[in-house]
């Protein structure tokens, strides 16, 4: 039997790394897509050394998408890769759509012209429900993004959805709610809040800055999404799916378990800056994943406590290894 190929773009992201460290258990080979960059920034894949496959190719240049399928030939597509983070896609709205929303249209053309065998799973996400329209959001909920990059992840679902409509590509979206680990980006603000504590704790800075403490977000664990991504590629029919815990905290209560774990009191350490709140905010998530549980058999297994101690204590040990 041959060795299933899986490309994975976005691989030196968080969820990229865990993708690949799942993908390499069940035997996969595993080729990761990179940007060209001055320096490396494979921190997150540094352990896969040697276990992966590194190419470099661009989201922004159709051509290079089109000659990395033709030399990886994969049988799976997992489309990470863009401009992830909220409030950075109101100062470049234009590029985030471009990486975001154009990027996913290029990724599709590509799988289109070179083979369209190949399984498609894009990333999409929980900002599409923005200003929700119902509560909890499943696959029927109306989506109202609320910023740039909402705005993007929506053109990005339905251009999947029409790919697979229009061309019986077997392309999927999955819907996915808020996840994190102790690799997730230190601006979103469970690894902000983690990060800031162990750094009060060990005296490297005394006061952690944050927007609105009463958003509310339904939060799981990455590595425990990055399994719904490969089983949605397992199945006999392309489909859509949420991706969630079912459960949503505020990140006060976020604030309260993380500096709990430390011994500290939060209320004597945060302090809100205006500049962090947003133009608009979602104020609230939370996902039914009764169809993903249903029929993929996926059932999150990390809870938001165990969650934010788990980040809380690899800070912890982190900050103590290198103050
Ligand atoms: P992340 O840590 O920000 O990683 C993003 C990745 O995209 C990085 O590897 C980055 O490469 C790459 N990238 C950005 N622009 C690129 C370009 N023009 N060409 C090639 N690669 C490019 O994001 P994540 O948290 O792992 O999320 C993975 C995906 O899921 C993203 O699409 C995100 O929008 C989506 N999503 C995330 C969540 C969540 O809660 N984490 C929820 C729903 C959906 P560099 O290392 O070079 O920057
Ligand atoms: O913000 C509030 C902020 O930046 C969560 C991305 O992975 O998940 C992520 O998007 C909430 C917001 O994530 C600070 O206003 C308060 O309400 O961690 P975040 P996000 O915007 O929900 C979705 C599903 C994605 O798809 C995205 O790619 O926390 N908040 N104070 C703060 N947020 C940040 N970043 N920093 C603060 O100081």
């Amino acid at each position: 039997m041959s060795i299933p190929t899986a490309l994975i773009t976005g691989i030196t992201g968080q969820d990229g790394s865990y993708l690949a460290d799942f993908l390499l258990t069940k035997g996969y080979r595993v080729v990761g897509m990179v940007r060209r960059s001055s320096t490396e920034n494979f921190e997150r894949i540094e352990h896969l050394r040697g276990q992966v496959e590194i190419c470099q190719a661009d989201l922004l240049d159709q051509l290079s998408l089109i000659n990395l399928l033709r030399q990886v030939r994969p049988g799976e597509v997992y489309n990470l890769a863009s401009q992830s983070f909220v409030p950075t896609s109101w100062e470049q709205p234009v590029l985030t759509g471009e990486f975001t929303a154009l990027g996913v249209t290029r990724m599709l053309e590509a799988v289109r012209l070179v083979d369209r065998e190949i399984r498609f799973y894009q990333a999409s996400s929980s900002e599409m429900f923005g200003k929700v329209q119902e509560v909890p959001q499943t696959e029927r909920t109306p989506f109202y993004p609320r910023s740039p990059y909402g705005v993007a992840k929506l053109y990005g679902h339905w251009i999947t959805v029409n790919s697979r409509e229009s061309y019986n590509l077997f392309a999927c979206s999955g819907i996915l709610f808020n996840h994190e680990s102790p690799r997730r980006g230190k601006e979103f603000v469970s690894r902000k809040v983690t990060d800031g504590v162990a750094r009060i704790k060990r005296g490297l800075a005394d006061q952690l800055f944050l927007g609105n403490l009463e958003a509310r977000r339904d939060w799981g664990y990455a590595g425990d999404y990055v399994e719904a991504m490969w089983l949605m590629l397992q199945q006999p029919q392309p489909d859509d799916y949420i991706i969630a815990t079912g459960d949503t905290h505020s990140v006060r209560e976020l604030c309260e378990i993380a500096f709990a774990r430390a011994g500290l009191p939060w209320q004597d350490h945060v302090m809100v800056d205006q500049k962090l709140v947003r133009p608009a905010e979602v104020d609230l998530l939370q996902g039914d994943a009764s169809k993903a549980q249903r029929v993929l058999g996926w059932h999150p297994r990390v809870s938001f406590r165990q969650l934010v101690e788990m980040m809380v204590d690899a800070d912890l040990a982190r900050h103590a290894q290198r103050p």
